[in-house]
């Protein structure tokens, strides 16, 4: 569990759920779709990515690595995003988003989710899609390296920093690492409606904002004929709606 301490005079009296998130936040989705999934009520606090609303003393002091989404519960401050679901589902268990006897085998799928990020998912997303939708000023960009003590991070955000570009073999790295994961979920839903099975559970809603965001980049999912179909199934929850559509209509379009 992803816990900050904080002794942050404006978090800590917080009450209920409190969601800082991104609208074309693919990590932010996840969140906001299990909270409709529980029926809980949640107070907002939208941060635009495009303006860099998190590149502030005041956002990095909630979520150190200057992310969303971040969590306040009753004054607790929650980030990682497949830690926050998780979290959510074992704090309001009713209705159940977890399987009774596979536990394990749905929290490897949340890891793997988690693993890829970095390596994978936002290679692709800034290089197929945003990065010059979010590049820095000059002097964002000297806030940002002043904030940001996470290398990984730094390092990612250097790559596209000053109009600079990922290289191919970036993009090359994590096509390889979508597909291994890509050829794994299409195995796993062979025959089956959801990733555990019959029961929809948080591994969906894990990867659905993942399907989501990138084949809003124009990644080649056509070829995953039960993948196309599971992600299909989606579009008459709900929480699909209230969680991603409702924020971001396309993501090709942000
Ligand atoms: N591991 C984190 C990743 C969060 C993350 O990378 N969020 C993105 C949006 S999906 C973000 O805040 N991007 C802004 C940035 O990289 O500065 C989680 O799952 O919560």
């Amino acid at each position: 569990m992803a816990i900050v301490a904080t002794a942050d005079d404006v978090v800590k009296p917080m009450t209920g759920l409190h969601l800082y998130h991104g609208d074309i936040s693919n990590c932010s989705m996840r969140v906001r779709m299990t909270l409709e999934e529980k029926g809980l009520e949640w107070t907002s606090h939208h941060l635009d990515l495009k303006k860099k609303e998190n590149i502030s003393d005041e956002y990095f002091a909630l979520n150190p690595n200057g992310l969303v989404p971040t969590l306040v519960h009753d004054g607790v401050v929650h980030i990682e995003s497949n830690d926050i679901i998780d979290y959510l589902d074992q704090t309001f268990p009713d209705p159940a988003l977890r399987p009774a006897d596979n536990e394990q085998d749905m929290l490897e799928w949340l890891e793997l989710a988690a693993s890829i990020h970095v390596p994978a998912i936002k290679p692709y997303v800034y290089a197929t899609m945003i990065q010059k939708k979010v590049q820095k000023t000059a002097e964002e960009e000297a806030k940002y390296n002043q904030l940001q003590k996470n290398e990984e991070l730094k390092s990612f955000h250097a790559k596209h920093a000053g109009g600079k570009a990922f290289k191919s073999d970036e993009l090359e790295t994590s096509k390889q690492i979508l597909e291994e994961c890509f050829v794994k979920l299409e195995k796993t839903l062979e025959g089956r409606e959801w990733i555990m099975g019959d029961q929809y559970t948080l591994a969906d809603i894990s990867w659905i904002p993942v399907h989501f965001v990138l084949i809003g980049c124009g990644y080649p999912f056509d070829r995953y004929p039960n993948i196309t179909r599971w992600a299909n199934a989606f579009s008459s929850r709900n929480s699909f709606r209230k969680g991603i559509t409702d924020w971001c209509a396309d993501f090709s379009k942000v």
